[in-house]
């Protein structure tokens, strides 16, 4: 699903900067600063979690070393959230690396002491699954093909111009097979160009090469079905705003004091907010320690300890050879944030973003940067935060407005054809939002269907185009949500709404609806599934404090997308991604259940996910709880989704919920307004 060509980032070895006042490069301070201990790693450390783990292994370094993985091995958390409360007190956590490696065909898992420069454990991965492909393995397995006499001959017999063909690799899941069977293989599917940048709408339907990538060999080969290549006419997206369309006059956001959020290191203080940003090549973005000052307490008060995107999975409905096995996992198999691009001022991100880079470990373990993959910005769109117009009483209009100004930290991941576009948005009433957006270009299928009439047999999809078949397919993201409201000790209640019937006389109605609100005792009982369950709400709450008038403090989970899957459960594919079974789990918090398609997802048998985690059934009362919330979209696409797609999002919100005394924003003080034309609207006389 990825082509390795966008991951051409340049190596560098860049100063470490402190403050970053936006805009404004002189007050750069050069000199180093201290990691925050949950600070990604920096380039020096990438280099001697390279160096470290490299020595470590006998005669070292082993022919064939690559490194999958090298990033942050968080503190524990008990370890870091003591040392936070007293910093001065104590020294920070050793800084540790947390490094997965390929040597001699076999998956080593280390962590790495950075601060004592010593590996602090070393084991080799005995289980099913392999780890994060590398860019290197995509593009060399990729390449592959075209020195491959016999997909030569098909392209020819094909018609098709070997310099026009351009190659991907593709994981291919894990169907039952014995373990001995199941290795390091992807599928190399190609495409041709021809007059198109947009190689995705032009498949060479029925060509599939095999690759094991330890050897870095084709291990199979197979023509196996002739179908037209769609033609190249109406895919082009290159220069499209070119075209003739309605122009809009000029616009823009101002602000000529600088924006009102600073960056140091990795904290972002903005408004009420403090929160840290970090970068991982799996996840891509992670809020940690996201806090909230509270007013009238005089104090900033815990909100989400460590939140992410812990997998992605996207099954194809399509059961034909070249096909049946597109059953991504985004995050475990390609590095949800390993894909991460670099993100466009003024067109990604409006002209007040503030860009930030990221340093992630090559191949070689060498470190890479990854320039402008966030960007943090106000946004304030014209929306209204709160208002009232009372014109109840005699005599007086009253009329109060504030206008909504919202902090936005956004990353895009282009996970080969698609474009996720990911913001965690913060708001001062004590809103945590998270958007996701889905554009870029779809999966389609060649195909010798023209018109919609012909086609009798099923077909796994949509004629958005002649010879062009859209697949129909899931995109299901997990998002691991490490509340802490007001403190670690919390629980999930589910306030159920229930229809009560009025059988007495005290009323002319015949019902009315109430709350009853249930606490999960267990994870059995976090388990939910918002399609066939009662109308309710979903909120962690903290048990051990209590509003002034006696209400539990808490948030809410407020869910954007409500989808289940429609795979059996027995379906390979969704023994693997069994955390779309339900819309929300609550677990206990447990450092090592980080990624819901489990640790090594590559060719996975299920057997470490999120779904046997919970067969534990652990308790979760008042403890220190971890909430997941999966996003979905059942994808059957539309003509409109060719040669590209418009943006489609969806999301959650998380709601202060009995959490304030009262609404926060009642005494926000408005943004001046930089300037008011004063225009009335322009009429055509
Ligand atoms: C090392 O990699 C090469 C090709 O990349 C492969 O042919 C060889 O078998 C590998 N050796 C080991 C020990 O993994
Ligand atoms: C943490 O999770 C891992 C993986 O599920 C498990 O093996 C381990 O026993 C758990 N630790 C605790 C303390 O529950
Ligand atoms: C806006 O423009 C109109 C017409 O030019 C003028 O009469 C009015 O006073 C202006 N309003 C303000 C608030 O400047
Ligand atoms: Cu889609």
């Amino acid at each position: 699903m990825t082509f390795p060509s966008k991951i051409l980032f340049f190596l560098s070895l860049l100063f470490f900067s402190s403050i970053i006042t936006p805009c404004a490069e002189s007050t750069r301070r050069r000199h180093r600063r201290q990691p925050h201990p949950l600070d990604p790693l920096t380039p020096s450390e990438l280099e001697l979690a390279r160096a470290i783990a490299s020595d470590s292994f006998p005669g070292s370094p082993p022919r064939n070393l690559t490194f999958h993985y090298v990033g942050l091995d968080e503190p524990d958390k008990p370890l870091l959230l003591s040392w936070l409360s007293a910093p001065s007190l104590s020294p920070p956590p050793p800084r540790r690396a947390l490094v997965i490696a390929r040597a001699n065909k076999r998956t080593h898992e280390l962590t790495v002491d950075l601060s004592a420069r010593r590996v602090d454990s070393a084991r080799v991965h005995t289980g099913h699954g392999f780890p994060i492909l590398t860019f290197a393995e995509l593009a060399a397995s990729s390449s592959l093909a075209r020195q491959h006499p016999p997909f030569l001959e098909s392209m020819r017999k094909r018609g098709l111009k070997a310099e026009e063909i351009v190659c991907g690799s593709f994981t291919v899941g894990w169907y039952g097979q014995e373990a001995r069977k199941v290795g390091r293989t992807v599928k190399v599917m190609c495409y041709y160009l021809d007059g198109t940048v947009n190689l995705y709408m032009r498949p060479v339907e029925g060509v599939t090469v095999t690759v094991d990538l330890d050897e870095m060999r084709i291990v199979g080969f197979m023509d196996r079905v002739r179908v037209p290549v769609p033609k190249a006419d109406g895919t082009d997206y290159s220069g499209s705003n070119e075209r003739v369309g309605p122009a809009l006059k000029r616009i823009g956001v101002v602000q000529p004091e600088g924006p009102s959020f600073t960056v140091d290191g990795h904290m972002i203080r903005w408004a009420n907010w403090e929160f840290h940003l970090s970068f991982d090549v799996r996840a891509g973005p992670i809020i940690s320690l996201a806090s909230i000052y509270d007013a009238e307490k005089q104090k900033f008060r815990q909100v989400m300890y460590r939140g992410f995107i812990s997998e992605l999975f996207v099954p194809y409905m399509d059961l034909t050879e070249e096909w049946y096995y597109r059953t991504f996992f985004d995050a475990g198999e390609y590095g949800f944030g390993l894909c991460a691009v670099q993100l466009e001022p003024l067109r990604d991100c409006p002209e007040n973003a503030v860009f930030m880079d990221a340093y992630i470990a090559g191949p070689d373990g060498k470190p890479i940067k990854m320039p402008n993959v966030f960007c943090v910005f106000e946004r304030y769109a014209g929306d209204i935060m709160w208002r009232h117009t009372e014109l109840g009483i005699p005599g007086k209009v009253i009329r109060e407005v504030r206008p909504e100004v919202n902090l936005v930290v956004r990353m895009v991941s282009t996970v080969g054809n698609y474009d996720y576009i990911v913001d965690w948005e913060f708001k001062q009433s004590g809103s945590i939002k998270a958007t996701v957006g889905l554009t870029g270009l779809l999966e389609v299928r060649g195909s010798k269907y023209t018109h919609n009439d012909q086609i009798e047999d099923e077909e796994y999809g949509v004629l958005l185009a002649e010879n062009t078949l859209g697949s129909r397919h899931d995109h299901f993201l997990i998002f691991h949500l490490d509340l802490d409201i007001d403190g670690d000790s919390n629980s999930f209640v589910k306030s159920v709404f229930r229809q009560t019937p009025v059988a007495d006389h005290r009323s002319p109605r015949k019902s009315y609806w109430s709350v009853v609100s249930e606490t999960a005792k267990t994870e059995s009982d976090g388990k939910i599934n918002l399609l066939s369950s009662e109308q309710a709400e979903l909120l962690v709450v903290n048990p051990g404090k209590k509003t002034n008038v006696g209400n539990m403090v808490g948030y809410r989970l407020i869910p954007g997308s409500i989808t289940g899957p429609l795979l059996s459960d027995d379906d390979y594919a969704q023994i693997r991604g069994a955390f779309t079974k339900y819309n929300v789990w609550v677990t206990p918090y447990n450092k090592s259940e980080k990624w819901a398609g489990g640790l090594y997802t590559d060719r996975s048998y299920g057997d470490d996910t999120l779904a046997t985690w919970t067969q534990r059934n652990r308790a979760i009362e008042n403890k220190d709880i971890v909430l997941w919330y999966t996003l979905g979209f059942h994808h059957a696409p539309y003509q409109e989704d060719f040669p590209l797609m418009p943006t489609l999002s969806s999301g959650f919100e998380l709601r202060p919920a009995n959490f304030f005394e009262s609404n926060p924003v009642l005494t926000v003080v408005p943004p001046e307004v930089v300037t008011w034309p004063n225009c009335s609207v322009p009429s055509i006389i």
